[in-house]
């Protein structure tokens, strides 16, 4: 079973409702370069497959709920995204793939690079192949 981490953020709760705010070195490990967040995901959908060579991540499933699989080349996980008070920190060489989106999710992504194409391994085998150094 593969080990990950989440990371827990406190909610400021009151009367009105709930509020969360994430500070960079405070409550997440790296520099936030981009935001983005996928809503509307089809249902039956699942999308992902792949691995980053650089990139860094925390998912939050911020409404409804999504499934996510991870693969380190070695062992797997399947990890339940369903509050907006933790996320998932999915660190570099790590294949992943999300699935069974309620019609309501919206996955925020924080994400410690800008968008770069060359940093996608987007074939399993290659993937395999890159994390044994071939
Ligand atoms: C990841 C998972 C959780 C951009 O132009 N800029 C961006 O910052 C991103 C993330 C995507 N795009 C474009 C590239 C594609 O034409 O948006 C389109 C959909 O991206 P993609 O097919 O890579 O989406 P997912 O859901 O497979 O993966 C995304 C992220 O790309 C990826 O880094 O870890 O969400």
């Amino acid at each position: 079973m593969l080990k990950y981490e989440t990371i827990n953020f406190a909610p400021h709760n009151d009367k009105r409702g709930s509020l969360v705010a994430i500070e960079v070195n405070k409550d997440i490990p790296f520099e936030i370069k981009r935001v983005y967040y996928l809503y509307k995901t089809q249902n039956g959908v699942r999308r992902g497959f792949h691995a980053h060579k650089e990139l860094r991540q925390i998912l939050i499933c911020t409404s409804g709920s999504c499934m996510i699989h991870l693969d380190n080349g070695h062992d797997t996980a399947e990890v339940k995204l369903d509050s907006p008070e933790y996320g998932l920190v999915i660190e570099n060489n790590m294949w992943r793939e999300m699935y069974d989106f309620t019609d309501d999710a919206v996955l925020l992504v924080l994400a410690s690079q800008h968008y770069d194409e060359k940093d996608y391994i987007r074939d399993y085998d290659e993937f395999i192949k890159y994390i044994k150094g071939e």
